[in-house]
């Protein structure tokens, strides 16, 4: 054999099971990922000096955290060096950049992130966005859009408000949709005397944050719903019932982080049911360990399960992907990497399974096939695929940590 390479082989194995390795790549290629930025500074954003609160939590202290705009835009400009694919960046209010002042988050407007669209536009980037209704003095009683303070409650809506216009110029500057997602942390560490009084003002003031007029098209709006929050263990508002009704009573669109559910329940099997009553649904992925929902994304059972939901689905254009996690206690930049390029990794396994051929077994009954044909995908040679769609686009697939190590050396050192 001359110059066959391990790629070569794989497809050949790969197109034995009738799976075309070509066509797979070239899919995973073209899907988006939404990346949000906090993981290169801790959810701290630039507007404030106060601590993360809200219920998520960034553990750790290792070195190099991203001090300021510049600081993170060079961090993510060595994460997407190492990643392959066009992506978009995942924005939060509070990563607003002040070039003239400091305003409050109700009075935000597009030009404080002018900064963060000449960098989007500068590398083909999208822009999603989120309303950040926590680390703020408003939000400190655990309360913000649920807040029983009018003033607290209106603010917490201009804010909203002014996200969807900045929002909207995203999607105009970058010639694609800008997401808007809303999740509010609000909710009680113990047993609430009154579980519907804040649902209620929660519903109210989304109905006056989305009376405004938008374009749809631009700004898809998502609402997340949360099981819990550190320190709001016992009720959070914006639980999934809430959301779930809320969505369809409005018409926007479902949001499901899978770290927000309680332990046993699995986002890969919710999926399925949401496309049949949604045109949209959002996902932001992610890792639950025990209390955290927030760890750095794995090539595991579950990602790989949702991503076979989405693609047996044929769901690829209708579902936005996203990933969610924050990690204080390894290199940032290297945690981005990594958690990034396992959800392309499971999205490519999923695109490398014959769907047909697996739903023909299932709706015959032949489940014990079913099973061996599961388990026989799972050491197919599926390494040599993935590591050729890195290193086709000349990205380095193995010891691409030494490029991290280097870039800690060489800059996140020098910022201590
Ligand atoms: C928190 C939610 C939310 C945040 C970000 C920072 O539990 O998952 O999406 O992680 O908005
Ligand atoms: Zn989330």
């Amino acid at each position: 054999m001359e110059n066959v390479t391990l790629y070569q082989l794989a497809k050949e194995e790969y197109a034995k099971a009738g799976v075309d390795t070509e066509a797979a790549l070239a899919q995973l290629k073209d899907i988006k990922i939404s990346i949000h930025c906090w993981q290169g500074d801790d959810v701290t954003g630039f507007d404030q000096k106060g601590p993360l609160s809200g219920g998520i939590q960034a553990t750790g202290n290792y070195f190099g955290k991203a001090r300021t705009p510049e600081e993170l835009m060079a961090d993510i400009d060595m994460a997407l060096s190492l990643l392959v694919g066009e992506h978009k960046i995942n924005l939060h209010a509070s990563y607003a950049i002040f070039e003239d002042g400091w305003v409050d988050r109700d009075e935000l407007q597009p030009k404080h992130f002018k900064k963060w669209v000449d960098f989007a536009k500068a590398r083909k980037l999208g822009l999603d966005f989120n309303p950040t209704l926590f680390s703020h003095e408003k939000a400190n009683d655990g309360s913000t859009l649920t807040s029983t303070d009018e003033n607290v409650r209106k603010f917490w809506i201009r804010h909203c408000q002014a996200c969807i216009r900045i929002a909207e110029y995203f999607a105009e500057e970058t010639g694609q949709p800008s997401l808007m997602n809303i999740w509010i942390p609000d909710g009680f560490k113990d047993i609430p005397a009154d579980r519907l009084g804040p649902r209620k003002r929660f519903k109210e003031s989304l109905d006056e944050i989305l009376s405004i007029d938008y374009d749809k098209n631009k700004v898809p709006i998502t609402l997340e719903s949360k099981v819990f929050g550190i320190g709001l263990e016992s009720y959070t508002a914006g639980s999934a019932e809430f959301c779930l009704n809320y969505v369809n009573y409005k018409g926007i669109t479902p949001l499901m982080d899978n770290g927000h559910y309680h332990p046993t329940e699995f986002v890969s099997d919710k999926i399925s049911s949401m496309l049949l009553f949604h045109d949209k649904l959002a996902l932001h992925i992610t890792r639950p360990v025990r209390w955290d929902s927030d760890h750095v994304v794995l090539f595991d059972d579950e990602t790989r399960e949702i991503a076979k939901e989405i693609v047996a689905a044929q769901a690829l254009n209708r579902v936005f992907l996203a990933t969610d996690f924050f990690d204080a206690g390894i290199n940032r930049v290297g945690a981005w990497v990594t958690g990034l390029r396992n959800v392309q990794k499971a999205l490519l396994y999923a695109l490398l399974m014959p769907h047909q051929q697996l739903k023909e077994l299932q709706d015959q009954g032949r489940f014990g096939e079913l099973m061996a044909l599961h388990e026989e995908l799972k050491t197919m040679p599926f390494g040599a695929v993935w590591n050729h769609f890195l290193e086709s686009a000349g990205v380095k697939s193995m010891n691409w940590y030494d490029e991290i190590g280097r870039y800690e050396e060489e800059v996140q050192k020098k910022r201590r």
